[in-house]
């Protein structure tokens, strides 16, 4: 669906995967080239910049956090907070 790419947020010494529907809406604003998409995620607002490629909660812009679009096959620390073992 995504052509092998998937959407990863900064963690501790690695990445995490957004989940799907996420993922999914980061990358069609990403394809539709806006700068910016608000997204809720587990109960907080984020404004993803697709320009600084960084997430930055909208009530707390001070807690940020890198991002990246890249291959799934990457090493990842899991999916949203999941972890892979
Ligand atoms: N998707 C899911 N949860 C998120 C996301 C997101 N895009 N962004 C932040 N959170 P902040 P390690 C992360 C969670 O940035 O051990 C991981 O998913 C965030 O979860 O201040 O440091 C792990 O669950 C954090 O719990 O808004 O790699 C957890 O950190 C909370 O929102 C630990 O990961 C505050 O993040």
């Amino acid at each position: 669906t995504m052509d092998g790419y998937q959407w990863y947020y900064e963690g501790l010494n690695g990445w995490w995967q957004y989940d799907d529907r996420t993922s999914r809406a980061i990358e069609a604003s990403f394809q539709r080239d806006d700068k910016v998409c608000v997204l809720h995620i587990s109960g907080q607002e984020y404004a993803i910049d697709l320009e600084q490629m960084m997430q930055a909660r909208l009530s707390d812009p001070m807690r940020r956090r890198r991002i990246k679009r890249d291959l799934v096959t990457i090493p990842n620390k899991g999916v949203a907070g999941l972890s892979i073992q």
